[in-house]
């Protein structure tokens, strides 16, 4: 651990944005160089530990829950049955434990391609990684692009994509190919949930997310908003799409009854998510 001075600051900066957000750290507590990216762990002054890789801020212990949850629970509630699903990504575990949550999941099998996020979060993250000993649970570290093309078609209810942004390692994570290839493998009436990126800020990947699912042949698109302090303006968006079905319906009884505790999601909070604000409404139109 190496101790900072008093009034030191990790920054999320994205220069094209002319964008900052920034976080008081009392303490670095690891870096490294993995084989695909630069993985380093801080303690905040007022959000617990926070990692970033590559320089972005992936998560903190205080807010994580917004988006771990957010792209966990309105894919799984808005499946009638959801019994398999796959993680692209999430190596932290965050999206995983929230799956995990869902009794009805059978099987979650979670594909990312560097272990050493895993085994940083086991470390560093340890309530996020609660769940990873779960039977059902499987942890793979091999290339997802690669994992999506060879899996055999109509096995999977579920696959979210919780990854890094769309430039690096996680590039090919949001073409065309590889929706084309998560639709292959979905069973009729799945669903793929992808991380969407700030929509005030980064709206053009937004836009290339959709239109790359539509070209991958997915009948409906959803784009769900909620806060996300840490990350770009703190508005963060993920999209749903729909192999063969429209979107519309929610397990809504079976939301409000949710038998676990969350700090963010509810029945409530996956209806307004879906409610966009306009200037997002027509540049989705
Ligand atoms: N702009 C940062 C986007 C990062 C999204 N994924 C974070 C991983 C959390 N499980």
């Amino acid at each position: 651990m190496h101790k900072l001075d008093e009034n030191q600051w990790v920054s999320d900066v994205w220069p094209d944005l002319g964008t900052a957000f920034s976080l008081k750290i009392s303490a670095k507590l690891h870096e490294e160089q993995s084989p695909f990216q630069r993985i380093a762990v801080y303690e905040t002054s007022h959000f617990g530990r926070l990692m970033t890789i590559d320089g972005i801020i992936m998560l903190t212990d205080r807010d994580n829950f917004h988006y771990h949850e957010m792209l966990a629970h309105p894919a799984l509630y808005n499946h009638p049955a959801p019994r398999n699903v796959v993680i692209i990504g999430g190596g932290d575990c965050g999206t995983l434990k929230e799956v995990l949550k869902h009794d009805e999941v059978e099987s979650v099998i979670q594909i990312d391609i560097d272990e050493r996020v895993t085994r940083v979060a086991e470390e560093y993250f340890p309530a996020l990684c609660e769940s990873n000993g779960d039977p059902r649970a499987t942890l793979a570290f091999i290339d997802g692009i690669r994992w999506m093309a060879e899996a055999p078609a109509e096995s999977v209810d579920l696959i979210i994509v919780d990854s890094t942004d769309p430039v690096g390692p996680a590039e090919g994570l949001f073409n065309v190919d590889f929706y084309r290839n998560c639709r292959r493998v979905l069973r009729s009436g799945g669903i793929l949930v992808q991380q969407s990126e700030a929509p005030f800020l980064q709206l053009p990947w937004l836009l290339d997310i959709r239109a790359a699912m539509a070209e991958a042949g997915f009948m409906s698109r959803k784009t769900l908003s909620f806060p996300q302090p840490v990350y770009p303006s703190g508005f963060y968006s993920a999209t749903l799409a729909g192999k063969d079905h429209d979107l519309g319906f929610f397990r809504e009884a079976d939301a409000r009854a949710k038998p676990f505790v969350t700090e963010y999601y509810n029945a409530g909070i996956h209806r307004a998510s879906a409610v966009l604000p306009e200037f997002l409404k027509r540049a989705l139109d």
